[in-house]
């Protein structure tokens, strides 16, 4: 199996004043694009050419460096893409607002939380929310294009929000200011995809 750039669910423009055009140009068309270039490149001739990308994450600390970096960037951005959507932001509902609640105590508790995680991920890497084996919320980070899906991550779980912060997701419009990038993130995330992934 080859694994392919999936479709952008909106436009370029469609994430903006909070994620600009061209960065969204950039990060999908090229950034994207070689992960799935690079992963498909190694995984050819190995067992992960006939597994899923979720089960490639799953069962990373048996291949080469090149697929976990290159699987981990291909599943963690098809998700980042999905869980954003022009005229998002707003708070959880129903269970996944519970969730929220009973994990930090507030919504407000969450962002704060998340936020730090983002901020104090040195370097290049992701901030999560996700579910963990219990079916609780909890954050986490991870370094590089690893995901909390991976057998090698020092936290488990099934993500529902997570945030990219490479320099190359923010810094044409942001530059240096990582915080203002994730402050402007939580107005387009997609609570309804949140929600889905919680209660998969
Ligand atoms: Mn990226």
């Amino acid at each position: 199996m080859s694994f392919n750039l999936p479709k952008l669910p909106y436009t370029y423009h469609a994430l903006e004043p909070h994620i600009d055009a061209q960065t969204m140009e950039i990060h999908y068309g090229k950034h994207h694009q070689g992960y799935v270039n690079n992963l498909n490149n190694a995984i050819a001739g190995t067992e992960a050419e006939k597994m899923s990308i979720d089960d490639i994450c799953k069962n990373v600390s048996k291949f080469s460096t090149a697929i976990r970096n290159n699987g981990g960037g291909h599943w963690n951005h098809s998700f980042f893409w999905q869980t954003m959507k022009p005229g998002g932001g707003g708070q959880p509902s129903g269970t996944l607002a519970d969730a929220v609640n009973a994990a930090f105590g507030s919504f407000d508790e969450l962002k704060s939380k998340f936020n730090a995680a983002g901020a104090g991920r040195f370097g290049s890497g992701w901030a999560w929310l996700i579910k963990n084996a219990s079916g609780k919320l909890e954050i986490c980070s991870t370094p590089n294009q690893d995901n909390p899906l991976m057998d090698i991550a020092e936290v488990k779980g099934i993500p529902v929000i997570g945030c990219d912060v490479w320099e190359h997701a923010y810094y044409l419009h942001y530059q240096n200011r990582r915080g203002d990038y994730l402050a402007a993130w939580w107005n387009v995330i997609n609570w309804d995809e949140a929600a889905k992934r919680f209660s998969s």
